[in-house]
């Protein structure tokens, strides 16, 4: 079972999934969203990071919602996002199955610079990408820093990722990982 902190946070994703905002996400609404983060990070239109990032996106959010990369696209209410999220966080196997890989995957599209870490920039194109302003993401990004080094390590990325599923505590960094809740 989610609890309603959980939920909470899922709905803010079903929002930021549904790019349109009709209340269903539909194969159109990640057309959306690959193309806001194309902008946000400046690829050019069919470059391999924009091929890669809209591949990794169609994929994994069937995985994510439909428990198949293979399934046929059909429209997701907040309804059935909740109800596929009670299976994807039953345990670490389920969040490893079908959770962690759509961090995978667009994780080397993100680290522009291929050096494993996310640098301010690539954070706040990321952030952009999920629709926040450029003053959040500072904001965000100062709380996800933990070790204050300055760049978010892969480790660092991973844990918030998956705090943001997991975590209970109302002060976890992990919960901003989409945005404000
Ligand atoms: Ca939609
Ligand atoms: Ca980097
Ligand atoms: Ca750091």
């Amino acid at each position: 079972m989610l609890s309603d902190f959980q939920k909470q946070k899922i709905t803010k994703m079903f929002c930021f999934f549904d790019a349109d905002g009709n209340k269903v996400i539909e194969p159109e609404d990640m057309d959306i969203i690959a193309e806001e983060f194309r902008k946000s990070f400046g690829w050019q239109v069919g470059s391999e990071d924009d091929k890669k990032f809209k591949g990794a996106l169609k994929k994994y959010w069937r995985r994510l919602t439909l428990g198949n990369e293979e399934a046929q696209d059909e429209p997701i209410t907040l309804e059935v996002f909740l109800k596929a999220y009670e299976r994807n966080l039953q345990n670490q196997q389920t969040y490893e199955e079908y959770v962690k890989p759509f961090l995978d995957h667009i994780y080397p599209a993100i680290d522009t610079n291929k050096d494993d870490m996310l640098q301010p920039s690539e954070f706040n194109h990321l952030y952009i990408g999920f629709r926040n302003s450029l003053q959040e993401a500072q904001a965000a990004f100062q709380k996800l820093d933990l070790n204050g080094d300055g760049v978010l390590s892969r480790e660092e990325v991973y844990q918030h990722f998956y705090d943001f599923h997991f975590s209970q505590d109302a002060n976890a960094p992990g919960n901003f990982f989409f945005g404000s809740l």
